[in-house]
């Protein structure tokens, strides 16, 4: 494949190029945003522009088509996620206008433990039809009363239906890690700060981590992950470019798993997530989205679709201490089946973190706020 660098003002206008010089074949391998002089008589007059480079395959067919057609698979469940997603918006929305008018009885044909579990998911931020869902199906029909009841104790009977309609990947992915796990996400929401956890936390499992970042542009990104990093003496590097992402991953090709820390990005900002793609695209990598916990239901779902550009393995939820009402949570992974990797809890590195578990989930429905804190069940060495 050649390669060509050409300087545009966006990456359609790229695309758009591409197609008329090179037909359809040829695609963007990296783009860097470049500054240039608008008129040369006022040098201070700067336009913002990108340099893209762009591959033009020799011929046609072969690895190149291959990898190609590879890519669009992955691209096509991503749309089904999203058409689902579309559908879920619709229900909610419904929802959300018909509180007020309809207050169909939710609880009808549950035993009063069943109603008052149900009520208290709800208040704590379950959708009516999600709680109801949860809830019958951790009961069974109790003959003398009547009605559903509670198969088991509270407890086990409730986490028995989380395991049932809700995934949860965490212990799974401290036994069988992957290669590169990325956290991407809306900006500020926590992902630094979570991979600094989560490196703690693999480096305790007895894991070999390295930590590789790709957000140079805010100012003391690089700074605040390094220092932790350092601390725990584990490898770190910066990229600005895919090729310098690649070479940073071959540098670290004696480590375990490689944690990947990303600029955060607005949902909305097509140019950035594209860019981002660009990196990302570059490796076999295993993307996980950070969403805070103190989002509202329809914004969570407006962020996985637009990150939805990306192959999403599955959900951290972050920010759970500045929340009363974690419902959401149960909410979004109910109805996306996206497994959640882990919650985070607060601000302290490297403490604040509950690697997902059942046990965690049950308790975030049932307990108080201040009985959670010693909840954690985090994977040990
Ligand atoms: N309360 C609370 N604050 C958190 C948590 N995780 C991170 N923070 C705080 O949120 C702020 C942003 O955290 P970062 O880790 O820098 O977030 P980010 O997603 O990397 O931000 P960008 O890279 O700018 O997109 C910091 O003040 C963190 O201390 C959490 O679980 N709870
Ligand atoms: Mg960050």
């Amino acid at each position: 494949m050649k390669t060509e660098k050409i300087i545009v003002n966006s990456l359609q206008e790229a695309v758009e190029e591409l197609k008329r010089t090179y037909g359809d074949n040829a695609v963007v391998l990296s783009s860097r945003i470049v500054k240039r002089k608008r008129w040369s008589l006022f040098p201070f007059f700067k336009t913002t522009l990108l340099e893209v480079t762009v591959g033009i395959p020799d011929s046609e067919g072969g690895e190149f088509q291959r990898e190609f057609e590879e890519k669009i698979k992955v691209y096509e469940e991503l749309e089904k996620l999203k058409s689902t997603l579309s559908e879920v918006i619709k229900t909610v929305q419904t929802q959300d206008e018909e509180r007020e008018t309809s207050r169909g009885n939710v609880s009808e044909g549950l035993s009063m433990r069943a109603q008052r579990v149900l009520s208290r998911m709800i208040y704590r931020g379950v959708r009516k039809d999600v709680a109801r869902r949860l809830v019958e199906e951790a009961c069974g029909y109790d003959i003398e009363l009547g009605k559903l009841d509670f198969k088991e104790d509270l407890y086990p009977s409730l986490m028995e239906s989380f395991k049932r309609n809700i995934v949860v990947e965490g212990e799974k992915v401290f036994q069988n890690t992957p290669r590169i796990m990325v956290l991407i996400g809306p900006t500020g929401v926590g992902k630094t700060t979570t991979i600094a956890k989560l490196s703690y936390l693999f480096k305790r499992a007895g894991k070999r981590p390295g930590v590789i970042t790709l957000d140079s542009y805010r100012v003391g990104a690089v700074e605040q992950l390094r220092a932790f990093i350092n601390i725990m003496e584990l490898p770190f590097r910066v990229a600005d470019t895919p090729e310098e992402f690649i070479k940073a991953l071959d540098e670290m090709g004696n480590r375990d798993l490689i944690l990947v820390d990303t600029a955060g990005r607005s949902q909305h900002d097509r140019l950035r997530l594209n860019e981002l793609k660009l990196f990302l695209e570059s490796a076999e990598t295993q993307i996980y989205l950070t969403l805070s916990a103190n989002l509202s239901e329809l914004v969570m779902y407006e962020v996985i679709m637009q990150f939805g550009m990306f192959p999403i393995k599955g959900l951290i939820f972050s920010k759970l201490d500045e929340t009363s009402y974690p419902g959401n949570v149960i909410n979004v992974a109910y109805r996306t089946k996206l497994p959640i990797l882990c919650f985070t809890t607060g601000q302290t590195v490297p403490d604040d973190i509950v690697i997902a578990n059942y046990e965690y989930l049950t308790k975030l429905m049932l307990e108080e706020k201040h009985e959670l804190e010693s909840a954690g069940n985090s994977p040990e060495a």
